[in-house]
């Protein structure tokens, strides 16, 4: 690559994106399941969502100790599947490898443990080994854990769900142009709904150390004992990382990260690989209240698409903006105090998107 991403068209810009990395070798494996998926949601003339979530990692070397990620659990996509699920949709969960899963996210990354809902029952009858008892659902918690239970497997049973893990923001990159291209025999029936937290930058693959950085200087004879005993090498200048060079200077006293900017694939989804007349939702994270609206109208009129819903890091449980391109333009959302803490495992709710009706502006969610 000659010149930067960042100065290409869209078109130029993904090819050069795409032309950086081979392709996650479980891409062909993953394609056909989310084929298989999507056949049989075709025939049911069903809806389907695209829903991604999690953080995407930047790797600092091709073989990676060292990343960059970004900030997400995974609460808001693995939540909203569960409503989209409530809603008929079948869901295609694109998701950070280990981040929170539909159903399963009320039992784990939260403050109690999965076994503090567990308890052993007392013998039922006195022939019953007492030591050997069966392990049940604690009492307080048997209502809402059924309830979960029963959607979980009826989301199984009919093959509504599918999960798909990345962990990279270039497995994420593949995995989306595949997925939204495999979803164009869906047309108007597809909707994409993007909540993961993708990285605007990243080291492109020529750029990147081979190896695991090193922080202080490895003398050339090394293999020689001697000198290894004397690799206590002060350290002198600057590592650089992501400079033109394939390998940075080894030894020095900071990290120096050159990234260049990831294209902007939204560009891509909406004008080129989404199917004609399907719905696009992106989210806009900021810290910056007055930022917010500004950053999320602007990705609106950027890429044309149907809706961007903004969040900020500190209030994103509680609250959103949803920006639209027809009246109220903009419209707050907000979860009422009495109910901002009520989940089972002691993890406040997230403000859940109930429906989004085809069209754009109509949306009404759960929990205003
Ligand atoms: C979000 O804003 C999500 O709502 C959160 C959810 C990451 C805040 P958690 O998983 O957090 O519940 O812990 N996602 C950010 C989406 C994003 O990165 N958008 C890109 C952008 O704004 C482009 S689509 O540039």
């Amino acid at each position: 690559m000659t010149s930067s991403i960042g100065d290409m068209e869209p078109a130029e810009a993904e090819s050069a994106y795409f032309n950086e990395y081979p392709p996650p070798k479980t891409l062909p494996n993953l394609e056909a399941l989310a084929r298989a998926f999507i056949e049989r949601h075709v025939e049911a003339n069903r809806r389907v969502v695209l829903v991604t979530s999690g953080g995407t990692t930047v790797p600092l070397e091709a073989q990676t100790v060292r990343f960059i990620d970004n900030f997400s659990a995974g609460t808001r996509g693995a939540t909203s599947a569960e409503y989209f699920l409530e809603q008929g949709y079948a869901v295609i969960f694109l998701h950070r490898q280990y981040s929170l899963l539909p159903y399963s996210r009320h039992y784990s990354h939260s403050t109690n443990c999965f076994l503090d809902f567990m308890d052993e029952a007392p013998p039922t009858s006195e022939s019953e080994n007492p030591d050997h008892g069966r392990i049940v659902v604690r009492s307080e918690y048997q209502d809402e854990m059924r309830d979960v239970l029963r959607k979980y497997r009826y989301a199984k049973q009919n093959n509504l769900l599918l999960l798909l893990p990345f962990t990279t923001v270039s497995e994420y990159m593949f995995e989306l142009r595949s997925l939204a291209k495999l979803m164009r025999p869906l047309g108007p029936n597809a909707l994409f709904y993007l909540a993961a937290a993708v990285s605007d930058f990243f080291i492109p693959r020529h750029r990147m150390a081979e190896h695991k950085i090193q922080s202080s200087e490895i003398p050339a004879n090394f293999s020689d004992e001697s000198a290894v005993a004397s690799d206590e090498a002060v350290a002198s200048d600057d590592i650089y990382t992501g400079e033109n060079e394939p390998e940075p200077p080894k030894s020095g006293k900071k990290l120096v990260v050159n990234l260049d900017p990831v294209p902007k694939f939204l560009h891509r989804l909406v004008d080129g690989w989404a199917p004609e007349g399907s719905m696009v939702v992106s989210f806009k994270l900021e810290t910056d209240p007055s930022l917010l609206v500004y950053k999320a109208k602007t990705a609106l009129q950027r890429y044309s698409h149907h809706l961007v819903i903004g969040n900020l890091l500190s209030t994103r449980k509680w609250e959103v903006v949803f920006i639209t391109p027809d009246p109220p333009y903009e419209r707050w959302i907000r979860v009422p105090k009495a109910r901002r803490s009520k989940s089972i495992s002691g993890v406040e709710d997230q403000v859940g998107l109930a429906e989004i009706k085809k069209g754009g502006s109509a949306t009404s969610a759960e929990a205003e």
